[in-house]
């Protein structure tokens, strides 16, 4: 073989186990947050000896887990290759589990390819600049893409401590997201609803405009799926939501957070405070709530992943604000029609086809009878 066909090779097997550990790392799902999904395998040439992945939060770490695999069937690490979707990681300050990075230096890789750099700032880097010391052979960014595309929310918020948005609606196939007279019940089938459910078990917050309350007075709660339970965010510059509301009602049982402007009055607040709503005030753009001053409020509650579900208004306004890094639509298969219907991002638009947001890494996967199409505005 020619040096060139040699590497060639080497790329191609580096790709083909980066996949597996990358399958194993997507197993993690919801139960890892605030934590990355990191998924790991040991393997010499085409043989993987072990696999493991990261379950669940606090946990052991993927590294681990696939060194605990090897040992369990009585096999050694040394001279083979650790494939991790994520840098290892070292020993820093409020971790919860040993460092990884000790653990396979001392197991004697040969080498160890991983897809993406950790981006906390408190690995960053150092955990492979001490496999080198230690003589091992690193390589970085093998399907870095697919890795970090796994972890947006938990890169997003590691190098900006910003929460990472994704958008959520479902469409008519004629781009309606609800008939004239608002009613919306329902654009999606059964299929796309339990996926909607799955994806609100996903993030720390689902967020809507408080039109869509006065609406459809939804529970906006995580129902026949597995994941968490998010904080449920109405958007309501000068506090409409009516005390009597679904989600109001139920804030005892799991928490409501109220954002509004300077202008809403004191006496609607306590109100709403005395029904245990969390109310808070943040700045305004044009008299309603500015959506960069909401995303720094939401990111002070330490939310790392927050749902934007609608309507139209508050999409909108995120769309024009740039703040979109995620988009779920699904789309039925269903004509609508009329001047107005409403569509999911309302307000000016751009003014040339030029202007357009584009998403890149666009999935389509059939959802029921529906079609569900997720892409990425921006890559972290
Ligand atoms: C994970 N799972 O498989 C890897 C992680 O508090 P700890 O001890 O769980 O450490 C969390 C940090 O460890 C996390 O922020 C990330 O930087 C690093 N890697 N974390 O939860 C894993 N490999
Ligand atoms: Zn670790």
């Amino acid at each position: 073989m020619t040096p060139a066909a040699r590497t060639r090779a080497q790329d191609d097997l580096d790709r083909k186990h980066m996949g597996r550990a990358l399958e194993l790392a997507a197993r993690g799902s919801w139960r890892v947050a605030p934590n990355p999904k990191v998924g790991a395998l040991v393997a010499h040439g085409e043989d993987v000896l072990a696999e493991g992945f990261h379950t669940e939060h606090g946990g052991p770490h993927a590294e681990v887990e696939a060194l605990r695999a090897l040992r369990e069937k009585k096999l050694d690490a040394r001279g083979s290759t650790l494939y991790s979707t994520l840098e290892p990681c070292g020993a820093f300050e409020g971790k919860q589990t040993p460092p990884c990075v000790d653990a396979v230096v001392e197991a004697g890789f040969a080498r160890v390819v991983v897809a993406q750099r950790d981006p906390n700032p408190q690995v960053d880097g150092r955990s492979l600049e001490r496999l080198e010391r230690a003589g091992i052979s690193v390589r970085v960014g093998v399907l870095e893409r697919e890795a970090r595309a796994l972890n947006g929310p938990f890169n997003k918020w590691m190098s900006e401590q910003r929460p990472y948005v994704t958008a959520k609606w479902a469409m008519s196939l004629d781009g309606k997201i609800a008939a004239r007279s608002g009613d919306s019940k329902w654009i999606s089938g059964e299929e796309s609803r339990r996926r909607a459910h799955a994806l609100r078990g996903e993030v720390d917050a689902v967020l809507v405009g408080v039109n869509t309350v006065l609406r459809d007075d939804p529970l906006l709660t995580r129902r026949d799926a597995p994941g968490r339970d998010p904080a449920r965010v109405v958007v309501d510059s000068v506090l409409r939501i009516p005390l009597e509301s679904k989600l109001v009602r139920s804030a005892n049982t799991s928490p409501v957070l109220v954002v509004a402007t300077e202008s809403a009055s004191d006496e609607r607040v306590r109100a709403l405070r005395d029904q245990g709503v969390g109310v808070v005030k943040v700045g305004s753009e044009a008299s309603r709530v500015d959506p960069d001053c909401l995303l720094e409020a939401l990111a002070r509650r330490g939310y790392q992943h927050v749902l934007v579900e609608g309507g139209g208004e508050l999409l909108g306004s995120f769309f024009a604000h740039d703040l979109v890094d995620r988009v779920v639509c699904f789309v039925a298969p269903k004509i609508v029609g009329g001047d107005a219907a409403p569509s999911p991002a309302r307000g000016e638009g751009v003014s040339e086809v030029t202007r357009a947001l584009r998403l890149v890494s666009l999935h389509s996967e059939p959802s029921g009878d529906d079609v569900v199409l997720s892409g990425l505005v921006h890559e972290w």
